[in-house]
């Protein structure tokens, strides 16, 4: 499941338990102490995805610690246990022992998705860090695009991300453009605990501090 060097897809990584493990701690996020919303972009636009930030907290174009445009709260603290997560993630995707050796992200985005909404191609460089970015996906199915480092259009692949599923961005695929074209709502599964929509959520490494 290598897409492109760097970029692999495990399909089914996680297992049911920890998917609702998974939306219990995303439930409580997104109750605060920053609040999820949908992020208000600097040219006037609104995102249609809704985004909560665990470590620090992602503003446009920005990482901050603070949510200053949700309502100023300090962001909850990055936990060890998804650090943890996110090295045996490297571990199984890489299928190298030694992949988590020394990552250790400081940052997720947590996205939800309704059936409406989408997210337009864009690539993630925020970070002062190549490290890979690992995104864990819940509930219903997406089209996933995956595109190429030089532009927004073709060439780009079209894929399925269901809900368990890992994908792994790294090396020449950390900065591929890449969204979220459609959600195909009604195919998860009620037993992650989510009834509607998708969740995502990304580990990155900030590079700072
Ligand atoms: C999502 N989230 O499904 C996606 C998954 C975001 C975002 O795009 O910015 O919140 S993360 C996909 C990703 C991250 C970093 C690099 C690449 C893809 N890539 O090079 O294709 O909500
Ligand atoms: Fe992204």
């Amino acid at each position: 499941h290598v897409l492109a060097p760097g970029a692999v897809h495990v399909p089914g990584w996680l297992t049911l338990d920890q998917q609702r493990e998974l939306v219990t701690a995303c439930r409580g996020w997104a109750r605060g102490p920053a609040p999820i919303r949908h992020t208000k972009l600097p040219r006037g636009g609104v995102m249609s995805v809704q985004t909560v930030c665990i470590g620090w907290h992602w503003q446009p174009y920005a990482y901050t610690r603070t949510a200053d445009d949700v309502n100023g709260a300090r962001v909850a603290e990055f936990p060890e246990w998804m650090v943890e997560l996110g090295r045996r993630a490297l571990v199984d995707a890489y299928q190298d022992e030694t992949a988590g050796d020394g990552y250790t992200p400081d940052t997720a985005l947590i996205n939800f998705y309704d059936a409406q909404a989408k997210l337009g191609m864009h690539q993630d460089k925020e970070e002062r860090s190549g490290a890979p970015v690992v995104s864990l996906s819940i509930g219903d199915t997406c089209v996933f695009r995956f595109g190429n480092t030089e532009t927004r259009t073709k060439p780009y692949t079209d894929i399925e991300l269901a809900s368990g599923d890992l994908f792994v961005f790294g090396g020449p695929s950390r900065f591929a453009y890449h969204g979220v074209p459609k959600v195909r709502p009604g195919t998860g599964d009620p037993a992650t605990g989510l009834t509607n929509g998708r969740l995502n959520i990304t580990m990155r490494v900030t590079g700072l501090s």
